[in-house]
């Protein structure tokens, strides 16, 4: 928002004229409703649907005040001082007097401008123009249809909001043109900074103390244009100095980047915050002020308290079943408040495996009971052990139980029959949840994370182990009784679908895990999977068999061991050199040139790899591309972006998220430090995208707006992710 702003300004500062009204910039998304109602929206008391390929709202009788009864549109970019014209073709079943204008869809909605309109029962076109007077990517097109006396009905057709001087896509400020890791550097680590500067020869760098002296300095490197970013990128490599400090910056010139520490615990409190995540978002809990401080504190959610319709007894979706289950707890999967087995399944592993690698490698800091502010944190087991358990009981809950059809096999998600709005606190959800029909990639996920659980639970809780195993075997048995149950992909409406017609990955992440746990031969043969440069994801589990057997090597037969490290050494390898071929170091670098939704998990995915191709060598290159990865999450990059909620001054803050949703209701807290944002997304995938970054370059599609869920939601994933990568880089001190 901060930068909207500035570009605004900027665009006028250098005097551009605004367009010829035969060029004038479209501002209104779907205006014809082509394609539906999407993504016009009408207010509570106001049903209203596409009709004969109009819009048309239902005006219920006895409305007082015009804004009683709206439709509009959100999310359209406004600059402040420029005219807009505004044309719609309207009728309604009466004669009646509606107002059309512009305001502010986030709070304070301060109104622009407001215009009368005499509409009638023959069709026809208005025109009306006025001024906005804030800049603001958050501008709402509302139509008021309250105060008219009776019931009516009203439609709408070929609207047109044309205006402002920057094209759509364009006028973006992305600040300094040098980028580093606004958190900072260790010591002994690489030292890296990307510059966008479009000359061919090297330019002279400084490195400058919080008091503005210079302490090192040196000359670019021309690393050229960027394919992902359009940029065309110097790198400047400062890595031989170590000394340590708060508040460096870099200058090229006159421009100047973030300031950043150079600390050996630099990662502490990201390992912690990235770990806390889950117990903000954490279900069927009082969240308490003693861990997350006044602010983040809410009572429990989904606890089956009015007006909840959950989680205690959750029905099937009607016809799909004749039970109800206690599916309370887990974590809410993202900026919605459903919970899907596939997607918490990968999260509770990841955290799982984090605790085994801190294990493997002696990192005592991540074995700590004490090491996060969470209930469990005095209870003698490591805290990130606790966290996962949250999860990993909610997925043991959501297995079919006996003597029912498709008894063992995992029901594929639980969450509300319809979106809840922004914001949407989980106490105060009003939808009732349906349990959706079991899938196979939800029962094999579960099976390889209960798998899991139970070695990992063995010396400290043998009941709760022996629950785990006992799950993950009949949920493998399950799945192979019903191999091909898959998740619809159009089931996406009040959740997500999480759709996956492909099992054989997890076919083989569930084989490996049962193996390592159990030295079982039945399921060795199964162990299939191979990890690729593709990487893995909640959909793709196949590289997760090969991670599993370098975890548990002494489980594995040699020859598995020797085949699964080389291919764990080959893909880190090619991860590497994706991340040095890039202007912007990142060991994500997608074949077909698209970035996909989420893709800063790719990139902690793919790192996480690097990171154990590392433990498994020790070679410093690995340790480094690592470190560079973060640099890379925490602003080093074409947007000069930190994607991590409190982590650097130009930090994402506005994720898609109904909790912590302050940019729409200033008295709700913003998302927790520590929170990962998804993520440049090339697919534009929801409206802010579609109105801000139309013609992105890949690396460039993001925008920190809270209704862009396709580039900006957070997840349990992609956190999980994250916690396990800072894990690492905190473990690195000596
Ligand atoms: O992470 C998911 C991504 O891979 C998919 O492309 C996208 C669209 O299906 O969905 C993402 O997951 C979302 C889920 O469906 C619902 N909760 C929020 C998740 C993160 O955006």
């Amino acid at each position: 928002m901060r930068r909207a702003l500035l570009l605004v300004t900027a665009a006028l500062v250098v005097g551009l004229a605004p367009p010829a009204h035969a060029d004038a910039y479209e501002r209104v998304l779907n205006g014809s409703f082509a394609a539906g109602k999407t993504p016009w929206w009408s207010s509570g008391s106001t049903p209203s649907q596409v009709d004969g390929g109009r819009l048309c709202a239902n005006v219920p009788a006895g409305t007082v005040n015009p804004w009683d009864s709206m439709i509009g549109e959100n999310d359209i970019p406004l600059e402040t001082g420029q005219p807009y014209t505004l044309r719609f073709t309207a009728a309604a079943t009466a004669n009646v007097t509606i107002r059309a204008g512009l305001a502010l869809a986030t709070p304070p909605n301060t109104s622009m401008f407001t215009k009368t309109a005499s509409v009638t029962t023959t069709p026809k076109t208005f025109t009306l123009t006025g001024t906005a007077t804030i800049a603001t990517l958050s501008g709402q097109l509302g139509f008021q249809l309250g105060g008219n006396g009776g019931a009516y009905t009203f439609c709408l057709d070929d609207v047109s909001l044309t205006g402002g001087v920057i094209p759509p896509g364009g006028g973006h400020d992305y600040g300094s043109p040098v980028r580093v890791n606004q958190l900072g550097y260790l010591p002994d680590g690489p030292k890296q900074a990307s510059i966008v500067d479009s000359s061919s020869k090297p330019l002279a760098w400084q490195l400058k103390d919080s008091a503005g002296r210079a302490v090192d300095s040196g000359r670019t490197r021309v690393s050229g244009d960027d394919a992902m970013s359009g940029d065309h990128v110097h790198i400047a490599d400062f890595s031989g100095f170590r000394r340590a400090g708060k508040g460096y910056t870099l200058a090229v010139g006159s421009a100047v980047s973030q300031p950043f520490d150079i600390a050996g615990d630099l990662y502490d409190s990201l390992r912690r915050d990235s770990l806390e995540y889950f117990y903000y978002n954490r279900s069927g809990t009082p969240i308490e002020a003693q861990y997350v401080g006044d602010a983040y504190a809410r009572p429990a959610g989904h606890v089956g308290v009015v007006p909840n319709k959950g989680d205690v007894s959750v029905p099937c979706l009607p016809g799909t079943c004749d039970y109800s289950l206690d599916v309370a707890g887990g974590w809410y999967d993202a900026g919605d408040q459903g919970k899907y087995v596939v997607n918490g399944g990968i999260a509770a592993w990841q955290l799982m495996d984090a605790y085994e690698r801190s294990l493997d490698t002696g990192d005592r800091a991540g074995l700590k009971d004490g090491l996060l502010a969470i209930p469990e944190n005095r209870n003698g087991i490591p805290d990130v052990l606790d966290e996962s358990r949250w999860e990993m009981q909610f997925l043991l809950s959501m297995q079919v139980p006996a003597g029912q059809p498709l008894a063992g096999m995992a029901h594929h998600k639980i969450h509300d029959l319809a979106w809840t709005p922004l914001p949407t606190q989980p106490q105060n959800d009003p939808q009732p949840r349906y349990l959706h029909p079991p899938s196979t990639a939800a029962t094999l996920n579960l099976a390889a994370a209960a798998a899991q659980c139970a070695r990992v639970w063995a010396r400290w809780d043998k009941a709760f182990s022996q629950q785990c195993l006992a799950a993950a075997r009949t949920a493998w048995q399950a799945a192979l009784a019903h191999p091909a149950i898959y998740a619809p992909a159009d089931d996406s409406v009040g959740g997500g679908a999480y759709d996956d017609t492909n099992v054989s990955d997890e076919f083989s992440w569930a084989a490996a895990e049962l193996y390592a746990t159990t030295g079982d031969k039945q399921y060795l043969a199964q162990v299939t999977g191979k990890i690729t440069s593709d990487g893995f994801s909640w959909r793709d589990t196949g590289a997760l068999t090969d991670l599993t057997i370098v975890r548990v090597p002494w489980r594995f037969p040699p020859a598995h061991v020797a085949a699964a490290r080389a291919r764990v050494l080959k893909v880190a390898d090619g991860y590497v050199r994706d991340l040095k071929s890039q202007g912007y170091p990142n060991p994500y670098l997608p074949t077909d040139g698209q970035y996909v939704w989420g893709s800063n998990s790719a990139t902690t995915n793919n790192a996480l790899v690097i990171a154990t191709a590392y433990d498994l060598t020790h070679r410093p290159a690995y340790r480094d591309a690592v470190l560079e990865s973060m640099d890379y999450l925490l602003g080093r990059n074409a947007l000069n972006q930190s994607f991590v909620a409190g982590y650097g001054e130009w930090a994402s803050h506005n994720e898609h998220t109904r909790i912590f949703a302050h940019e729409l209701d200033p008295k709700l807290p913003g998302p927790p430090a520590g929170a990962l944002a998804g993520g440049p997304n090339s697919g534009l995938q929801d409206p802010v995208a579609q109105q801000n970054l139309p013609g992105c370059r890949p690396a460039k599609c993001y925008v920190d707006e809270i209704d862009s869920y396709s580039t900006n939601e957070m997840a349990i994933n992609w956190n999980s992710s994250l916690a396990w990568l800072a894990g690492f880089a905190d473990s690195l001190r000596p």
